[in-house]
């Protein structure tokens, strides 16, 4: 067995190994304190919205005190944006690292005891820009990206740039153990992730992709598709890069202001790594997600990610609709 530890420090750069490890500990503390349920009696609604408008639970604002105090105490991390703040706070004076977070995803399903996750990723420092600003990098800038899946196990899935591994927390010591290197994803599947409830909204050619994969076997695909829902894009995401599939939240007119619902720096950025780095593919049906210039901390963007063919297949049904606009 490799500990994340042991495998860190066969890592060139040990200052984002030492950032990593300081991550990963703060996250089997949130793990522990997930895992406690309604013991915890930390469940439910905080009162509070965060700056999306959304309804945040008592545990988002939890986990997101624990990362920024793990964060504060690991002197190579100069600031720090979240999910939870408007806007990106000073850590460390001298620290060379930033880095932006989900602290909890599909915060949801925490008081159904469904999986919830962490997301992070880790970008140097821009010294000269100023503090919301020195985030306002394109996901190719990432120097590691990540999440920790609370699930039936707690799993790290991890990226620096070269290949995406697997680490399973053991609950019995404490360790994160490295249980897969170079996860890869399948390029075809007969898998796809969507929440239907939005079809009236989406645009024609993601409507035109989804029936075909209603339409099964008798349709243009010649085959059956499965479907699947988590609600947390972690858990959906953890699934596609262990048995392929596609993930969709794309561009919809449900609500103009907003160009999709997941967030590119702190959702779209990290996945978008770790699914490149397993051979998958991440766009926004129009584009490669990795090379969005952000406009802002919690710049929203249409998602389409998993296996190659699929991602590529609905990007050829996008820019054929567009090119018969033109
Ligand atoms: P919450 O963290 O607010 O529960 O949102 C989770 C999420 O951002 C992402 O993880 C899911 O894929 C997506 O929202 C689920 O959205 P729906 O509400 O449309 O199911």
């Amino acid at each position: 067995m490799t500990s994340l530890n042991q495998w860190l420090n066969q890592q060139p750069n040990q200052d984002l190994g030492a950032l990593i490890d300081s991550l990963a500990q703060v996250c089997t503390e949130i793990c522990t304190l997930v895992r406690r349920g309604p013991l915890a009696e930390f469940q439910g609604a905080a009162g509070n919205t965060n700056v999306q408008g959304e309804d945040q639970q008592k545990l988002d604002v939890i986990t997101n005190d624990m990362l920024i105090a793990a964060l504060k105490q690991t002197p190579s991390c100069r600031a720090i944006a979240s999910e939870e703040m408007d806007h990106a706070i000073e850590a460390n004076p001298n620290g060379q690292f930033l880095v932006v977070f989900d602290p909890l995803d599909g915060s949801s399903n925490i008081d159904i005891n469904m999986p919830t996750g962490t997301i992070f990723s880790v970008l140097a420092d821009l010294p000269d820009a100023s503090l919301d600003d020195k985030f306002l990098q394109a996901g190719t800038k990432q120097l590691a990206a990540g999440y920790v899946l609370y699930g039936t196990a707690t799993i790290l899935a991890l990226t620096l740039g070269s290949g995406t591994h697997f680490f399973c927390l053991d609950p019995a010591t404490g360790v994160f153990e490295l249980t897969e290197s170079n996860v890869s994803i399948a390029a075809q599947t007969q898998e796809f992730a969507i929440n239907a409830s939005n079809q009236r909204f989406w645009e024609a050619p993601m409507q035109q992709y989804i029936a075909q994969c209603l339409a099964g076997a008798e349709g243009a695909r010649g085959k059956n598709f499965n479907m699947r829902w988590v609600a947390a894009m972690v858990g959906d995401v953890h699934r596609i890069l262990c048995r392929g599939g596609v993930f969709n939240y794309p561009f919809d007119h449900k609500d103009p202001s907003k160009a999709g619902k997941l967030r590119l720096l702190y959702e779209a950025n990290p996945m978008g790594l770790l699914i490149e780095q397993a051979g998958g593919k991440c766009t926004t049906a129009r584009q490669r997600i990795l090379e969005i210039e952000p406009s802002s901390l919690h710049q929203r963007v249409p998602v389409v990610l998993g296996s190659l063919e699929e991602v590529n297949l609905i990007g050829e049904l996008h820019r054929q609709f567009d090119a018969k606009k033109a």
